[in-house]
């Protein structure tokens, strides 16, 4: 008799847009070989829990029926590209948008494996599949690559391998800032690692940006550290290389220089709840989706739903790497259809009155399916949440859009260490309190305390909002507050 194996599965999604018709299929496809849950993930994906063995192949092909695929979204190899979610961003949204997709393609694996050994595809030829990025060694190391489009850096774009920075001026889109070694996971008691920041090497033209990212790829694969796996990631190779080093290699092989960089401002990070109307006219609505599981419970029937609103065929559905969900792309006219189903569903009200720090808040999935998760997250935080309401009431703090993010131990996957307040799981029930990210994505947070518990927790943070709420200058958030009052050196 075989062990009852189980297995998630995870969807290459790049930029995480969906048509209806596909999210119709992914319902179904969770409803008759999953858990049930659709999880929407921090990379602007969905993936699916509790899959048997043998059912693996079934739910496959049925995702391949509606055009969707799970290669290279996990492994080391690229991962599923990110780029901003909100199509008000900016009228050159979709343009840039759709670089999610191109750069995806172009760094593909070219291996017919996936499809030989889960869609039944005939093998052809007995020969070593040529693949030039890739060769016979793929990646050191997972790699991550994504698009910001300036004012909102919604995607944590610099904790990524390679962050691109859209530079659009006058309404055209000049090119991108590029962006080298963003990475936040960390191991406890391991000093050698360290989440960091990706460094701003210079900015490309449009037309040179793919061969740019991919370049940049090859350098990471030659150089990158292939005998340790905790020092493997694109971050070390800069750090050991030097930005500079690692910079001019790449211009090397590229055969031109980048530019100096274009200046940017970022001045939010934050999904877009409610209704926003985009420059062509249509409607987005985003859906406040607690650590992104889409299932139907007790208050709420969430999954049932989106079900009836991909049914109408006039909404795609856009992930944020937030795990939220926008309605997108809806035509004036159809916008009461989907208005009528988001009331009748209490999807409005149930986003409406969650508070800022919820509706701002990620945490990982951790335990109980994450292997390596030392304690909880998804199915934590919204309790501790309402305990740290309660405090920020006590406070007067309550429309303080304070981030707060927790990850079940120190890989990051809920991009904790880019918090205001981050919880970093070292044990069941514990974890470290780190305090002092920026909201904007652009300065890591900073380990205040150790492995407290809830009790300790709402002590500390009883404390420090009382501090805050006393001493802030006028507009200050709490992350730059505990900076400019040293509490924690940045
Ligand atoms: Fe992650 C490993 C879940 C985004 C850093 N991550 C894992 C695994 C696969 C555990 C494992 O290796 O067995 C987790 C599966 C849990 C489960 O039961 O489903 C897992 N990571 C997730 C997701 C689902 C979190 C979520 O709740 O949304 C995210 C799925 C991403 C996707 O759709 O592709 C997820 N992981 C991230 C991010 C955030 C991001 O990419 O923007 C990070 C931090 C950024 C980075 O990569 O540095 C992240 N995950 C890690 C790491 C640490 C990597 C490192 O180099 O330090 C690991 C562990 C590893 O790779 O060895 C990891
Ligand atoms: Fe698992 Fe840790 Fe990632 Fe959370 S941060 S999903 S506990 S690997």
């Amino acid at each position: 008799l075989d062990k009852l194996y189980s297995f998630m599965i995870r969807m290459r999604i790049p930029g995480g847009l969906l048509t209806p018709e596909q999210w119709i299929g992914a319902h179904h496809i969770a409803g008759k070989y999953s858990t049930g849950v659709i999880k929407i993930t921090t990379r602007q994906t969905i993936q699916l829990h509790g899959i048997l063995k043998h059912n693996v192949k079934p739910t496959l092909k049925d995702f391949n029926l509606v055009g969707l695929d799970s290669i290279a979204a996990c492994g080391d190899v690229n991962r599923n590209v990110i780029a901003s979610s909100h199509p008000s961003i900016s009228p050159l949204h979709a343009h840039i948008h759709g670089y999610a997709r191109k750069i995806s393609e172009a760094m593909r694996p070219k291996t017919r494996a996936y499809y030989e050994v889960w869609l039944d595809e005939e093998k052809l030829v007995e020969t070593t599949e040529d693949d030039p990025l890739y060769q016979d060694r793929y990646m050191p190391r997972k790699y991550k690559v994504a698009i910001a489009i300036p004012p909102n850096n919604d995607i944590d774009v610099f904790s990524n391998d390679v962050a691109l920075i859209a530079i659009i001026e006058n309404e055209k889109l000049l090119g991108f800032n590029v962006a080298v070694g963003g990475g936040l996971g960390m191991t406890h008691g391991n000093a050698a690692t360290y989440p960091r920041l990706a460094t701003v090497i210079g900015f490309v033209p449009e037309e040179k940006l793919i061969e740019t990212v991919y370049t940049i790829a090859t350098v990471q694969r030659d150089y990158g550290n292939r005998s340790d796996r905790k020092l493997a990631r694109l971050k070390y190779t800069v750090d050991n290389m030097g930005v500079e080093a690692f910079k001019a290699e790449t211009e090397k092989r590229l055969g031109f220089s980048f530019e100096p960089a274009k200046s940017y401002t970022f001045t939010e990070r934050r999904d877009h709840f409610g209704w926003e109307q985009s420059s062509d006219g249509n409607w987005h609505y985003t859906v406040f989706i607690e650590n992104g599981r889409v299932t139907d419970d007790k208050n709420i029937k969430l999954k049932t739903a989106l079900l009836k609103i991909a049914k109408t065929g006039k909404a795609n559905f856009r992930f944020t790497t937030n795990q939220n969900l926008t309605l997108g792309d809806i035509a004036a006219e159809d916008k009461a259809t989907i208005e009528s189903i988001l009331t009748e569903f209490k999807l409005i009200e149930h986003t409406d009155k969650a508070s800022g720090i919820r509706r701002n808040a990620v945490a990982c999935v951790a335990l109980n399916t994450c292997p390596l998760a030392m304690a909880e997250a998804q199915r934590y935080l919204p309790t501790l949440l309402s305990k740290i309401e309660l405090l920020l009431q006590k406070h007067n703090l309550l429309n303080e859009e304070i981030s707060i993010r927790m990850t079940g131990c120190p890989n990051g996957c809920g991009r904790s260490t880019l918090a205001e307040i981050g919880f970093i799981g070292t044990s069941v029930g514990h974890y470290n309190l780190h305090i002092g990210g920026d909201r904007l994505g652009e300065r890591l947070n900073v380990k205040y305390k150790d492995s407290l518990d809830e009790k300790a927790i709402l002590e500390q943070l009883d404390e420090l909002f009382g501090r805050y709420a006393a001493n802030r200058i006028n507009g200050e958030t709490f992350g730059d507050f505990v900076i400019r009052e040293k509490l924690v050196t940045s």
